[in-house]
């Protein structure tokens, strides 16, 4: 048995949660995200975005609305730069710590769309048009693991 989640989507919800740190950046996320979804089938009123003031806060929210029941996948979307923040180390980690932690803890797909970045210019490349866009691969990662999730036997 060989299973894989489709990137078709019909009447999954999501949410997004987007930082408004680096917002410059994280904008470019939310739109490329939202294009991918919208192209994939995505019917406005299945998609919530929720704003957040940094990637450290991400988690919380995330999981918070995973166990709302009222979504079947969360993207988290972000921007961390390490030139620029003596506490990168921390942030970065706990946010992509409490992420994991949340879709562990809810069983719910939550996507990791958190740039992490040597530079402006890094984070730059990776929130391009298309699919250097780590929102488009968020997304895409949720569509993906939420027609999975529906695949996987029962026990
Ligand atoms: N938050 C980010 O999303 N990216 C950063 O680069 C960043 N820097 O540079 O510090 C950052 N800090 C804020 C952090 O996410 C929290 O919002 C803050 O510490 C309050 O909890």
């Amino acid at each position: 048995m060989e299973l894989r989640g489709s990137h078709r989507i019909d009447s999954q919800r999501f949410a997004l949660v987007v930082s408004r740190f680096n917002e410059f950046i994280t904008s470019k996320l939310l739109s490329g995200a939202l294009a991918a979804l919208r192209e994939h089938g995505a019917a406005e009123e299945n998609l919530t975005v929720v704003h957040v003031p940094g990637a450290f806060e991400l988690s919380l929210i995330a999981k918070k609305l995973a166990e709302s029941g009222l979504y079947d996948a969360i993207i988290c979307l972000g921007c961390v730069i390490r030139g620029e923040t003596p506490h990168f180390e921390y942030v970065a980690g706990e946010s992509a710590r409490g992420i994991n932690e949340a879709a562990l803890s809810t069983g719910i797909p939550i996507s990791f769309g958190v740039i992490t970045a040597d530079n402006m210019e890094q984070a730059r490349d990776r929130s391009g048009v298309g699919e250097n866009n780590k929102g488009v691969e968020a997304a895409l990662c949720a569509v993906e693991l939420v027609n999975l999730l529906r695949k996987l036997p029962e026990h």
